[in-house]
């Protein structure tokens, strides 16, 4: 056995919603142990190519798209781009996700329905598109970021929760389609790191803020670097008999039912 196992060099792998928080850990790790990495955005140009000039001064051969996921011919043409120019795509991350913090009562449809169209929809179109490779190449990795919410529900985050929750069963079901491929599709369950999108739950002070501190085994919020080992591990041979599987990476939130608020 070798360390060649967790060997990706020259893998290209695309990972959606890159430009920040964990997709950005997420790709740079990935990056920084060889793979090329195509990140993709829907924000600004700038902030793609200020995210490729960042991979870049790391040594990380890093390319940038613009390009809605939801919009099925965006991700045709950009997928098509992306193979034509760079090369195969033989690591795909579905990282791209909303989130809307609004009790269900009060959840207006066309909200609850963005959040399902962004977080789960989207990974079922880049998928399709990509996975028309993979299996002509008999070989692939897909990696579908799912949430504590694949697993647990918490209040006002009802949509999301149904997407996260959503999430996981395709993953299993891509797995059970796609692994007589020899494509191992995965997920990886993000515990409660700190980010952009936990920013507003995340301030000193805010009852969530100690609650998730409490919660976690780990007794911290999650760096977005630790992240980086999981999808390395999905994205390797060392994983090629692993699928439909989601590696919560959570300080040990599943672990536990959790401890009383004072007892340290
Ligand atoms: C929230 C958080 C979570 C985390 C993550 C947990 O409002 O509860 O934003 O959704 O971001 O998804 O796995």
């Amino acid at each position: 056995m070798s360390l060649q196992l967790f060997d990706i060099t020259n893998k290209v792998a695309l990972v959606t919603g890159a430009t920040h928080g964990l997709g950005m850990a997420m790709a740079k790790g990935m990056g920084l142990v060889g793979a090329t990495i195509v990140i993709n955005g829907n924000s600004s140009q700038t902030k793609i190519d200020k995210a490729v000039a960042e991979f870049k001064e790391l040594g990380i051969t890093a390319y940038g798209y613009k390009f809605d996921v939801t919009n099925e011919s965006e991700v045709k043409k950009a997928v098509t781009e992306i193979e034509n120019t760079i090369g195969p795509i033989d690591i795909l991350v579905n990282n791209a996700g909303i989130i809307k913090r609004t009790p269900l009562a009060n959840m207006e449809v066309d909200d609850f329905k963005e959040v399902l169209n962004v977080d789960l929809v989207s990974p079922f179109i880049v998928s399709k598109h990509v996975v028309k490779g993979m299996i002509s190449r008999n070989e692939g990795k897909i990696i579908n970021i799912c949430s504590m919410m694949s697993a647990l529900g918490r209040n006002s985050v009802g949509a999301y929760a149904a997407a996260k929750g959503g999430l996981k069963m395709l993953t299993q079901n891509m797995a059970t389609e796609w692994a007589k491929h020899n494509i191992q599709v995965n997920g990886i369950g993000p515990g409660y790191f700190a980010t952009e999108q936990t920013a507003p739950i995340r301030v000193n002070g805010h009852p969530f803020n100690d609650f998730i501190v409490n919660r976690t085994p780990a007794a911290k919020w999650g760096n977005p670097d630790d992240l980086a080992g999981a999808a390395i591990f999905l994205s390797s041979k060392a994983s090629d008999f692993v699928n439909g599987h989601i590696l919560y990476v959570d300080g040990g939130i599943l672990a536990t039912i959790g401890k009383p608020l004072n007892e340290k």
